[in-house]
């Protein structure tokens, strides 16, 4: 049995869907601190959880005999900024709590995400390789750093097999995300439609690694299915999709929608997303787990306009 924690989030959301097509409702219990949307309380087994209570998440792993989680629940970076204790405190507990059950054999694998946050300023910002400096400057950031850090020893020290990949930037349609510094890759689809304009909170050229929704969960499901041993990276994979700046996104979406506008005022994410890569070499997870992505920009815009209209 699966138990997804966050399972409400941008990324939880679409986790629930398809592990819930691939091994049936009844085996991917769903969790999160708030009741989600009518369809994902109907599709199966939910659970009100707080994932920075250990005896919380104990009691629904003992009660449904969990033996996955996928702990998709963490405060993002723009977000984080605002409230770093309380960031530091939902995304180190959670991965606490979630490391020490499979320490203990109470599960036997988990997912984490990690992200390209991970990386700072004197990353270097070109196919940022898999292992290089990484001197993260935003509280999101050092959280999933840290966080790599201990499913590395928990792995290397007790055995867990735990998995995690750096995720880009994701574009989703069905729900709206919350507290991302990538997240204008996802309101202008929605500010395009709504009002053919969009303000942008970043500048028009700050190239950002991302990815499409589709192809961030399949990554997902096929690295949490590779044979443990062959499971190499135990911090977390570097996860190449796509690199664009806003002013390609908006290019892309002129071709659907021609006198589509954007304008530009650069906020205090700004600063988050200069910290960042603007592309990232995956090779390791091609080589070790055959990772390939199929979504490009122009796909991706086809997706996004084409669900969003419905
Ligand atoms: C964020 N969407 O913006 C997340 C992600 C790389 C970006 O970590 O914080």
């Amino acid at each position: 049995t699966i138990l997804i924690i966050g399972a409400c989030g941008q990324i939880g959301t679409e986790l629930t869907i398809e592990l819930r097509k691939k091994y049936g409702s009844e085996n991917v219990i769903a969790s999160d601190i708030r009741e989600g949307g009518e369809s994902l309380m109907q599709s199966g087994p939910f659970e009100l959880l707080d994932a920075t209570d250990y005896s919380a998440v104990e009691d629904v792993v003992m009660h449904y005999e969990i033996d996955e989680i996928y702990l998709m629940a963490a405060m993002l970076s723009a977000t984080a900024e605002k409230f770093p204790m309380r960031a530091w405190n939902l995304n180190m507990n959670s991965l606490f709590h979630v490391l020490n059950l499979a320490k203990e054999k109470k599960i036997s694998k988990v997912f984490w995400p990690s992200s390209i946050a991970v990386f700072g300023p004197n990353t270097p910002k070109e196919d940022t390789p898999q292992n290089t400096i990484m001197e993260p400057s935003t509280v999101y950031g050092i959280s999933k750093q840290s966080g790599e850090r201990w499913c590395e020893y928990y792995h290397k020290k007790y055995g867990v097999d735990v998995r995690s990949v750096r995720y880009p930037g994701l574009i989703s349609w069905k729900t709206m995300p919350g507290g991302g510094t990538t997240d204008y890759a996802v309101d202008i689809y929605h500010e395009a439609l709504k009002n053919g304009s969009y303000e942008c909170f970043l500048k028009a050229d700050t190239q950002l690694p991302m990815m499409y929704m589709d192809d961030a969960i399949r990554a997902t499901i096929s690295l949490m299915e590779v044979p443990s041993e062959k499971v190499k990276v135990r911090s977390s994979y570097n996860l190449n999709g796509m690199s664009f700046n806003p002013e390609d996104i908006a290019e892309s979406i002129k071709k659907h929608i021609p006198d589509f506008s954007i304008s530009y005022e650069p906020d205090f994410r700004q600063e988050i997303a200069d910290s960042w890569p603007s592309s990232i070499d995956d090779t390791p997870a091609r080589n070790e787990w055959g990772w390939q992505p199929e979504y490009d920009l122009d796909q991706t815009t086809a997706e996004m306009l084409g669900n969003l209209k419905k």
